[in-house]
């Protein structure tokens, strides 16, 4: 059986948004981020990241992990591409080409994007306090050529392989979903903004989108 160590309101999302679409049941283990909690060590903190339970699950301290049938894995796009592919169908690779086309989609955004998008978030709708205008202007100027050439290569399908919503979407627009403070980010890639907007109108999405609303921010 599946098992899903996190919350809704973490890159877990990504797991819970690819789970729903595939239509596979899981257990949920909540498991919060220890830096939420004024008092981690408090005799009634709930599971978070830092405990010793935990650190055995993932000894990085970070969720999203999994753990399916006794294969435990961390990386919450490593995942993705994992049970893409073990449940096979049209959100995984049909053959070796497009298997290496979504593990590129998805170390670019963790690495071409990732960054700078969370610097958008945390300096344009995170804690007013901790806002610095300049540093969410910076990384919004370096979104901007990986945004581009997501646009050019959404020209020819409007999806990023295959000519069909697949894995790698999932794992790119939960990364491109943390910029959307800086609206001016999309006003200059039109398919950019197609594709996120086409990508949240999927059911699973907004399933998963209400179950973190649920959750205390
Ligand atoms: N690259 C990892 C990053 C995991 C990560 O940093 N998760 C955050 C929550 S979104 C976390 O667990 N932070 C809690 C902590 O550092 O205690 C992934 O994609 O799974």
């Amino acid at each position: 059986m599946l098992t899903i160590y996190g919350v809704y309101r973490s890159r877990a999302s990504r797991n819970y948004w690819l789970a729903g679409e595939l239509g596979i049941p899981f257990n949920s283990e909540p498991v919060i981020q220890a830096y939420r909690l004024a008092d981690p060590n408090a005799r009634d903190a709930p599971p978070h990241t830092r405990t010793a339970a935990f650190l055995e699950v993932n000894p990085n301290g970070h969720i999203p992990s999994m753990d399916d049938d006794g294969l435990r894995l961390h990386e919450s796009l490593a995942i993705n591409l994992y049970l893409a592919k073990k449940h096979g169908g049209p959100l995984a690779p049909a053959n070796l080409a497009e298997d290496a086309l979504m593990t590129m989609w998805s170390l670019w955004a963790a690495n071409e994007l990732e960054t700078h998008a969370l610097q958008v978030l945390t300096h344009r709708a995170g804690k007013p306090e901790l806002r610095d205008p300049k540093l969410a202007q910076a990384a919004i100027d370096a979104l901007r050529a990986p945004f581009s050439v997501l646009d050019k290569a959404l020209a020819e399908t409007g999806f990023l392989v295959g000519g069909r919503f697949t894995v790698a979407d999932i794992n790119v627009a939960e990364v491109v979903r943390y910029a959307m403070a800086a609206p001016e980010l999309f006003s200059n890639v039109p398919r950019v903004k197609i594709w996120l907007e086409a990508c949240h109108a999927r059911p699973a999405f907004k399933a998963m989108m209400a179950r973190r609303e649920q959750e205390p921010a």
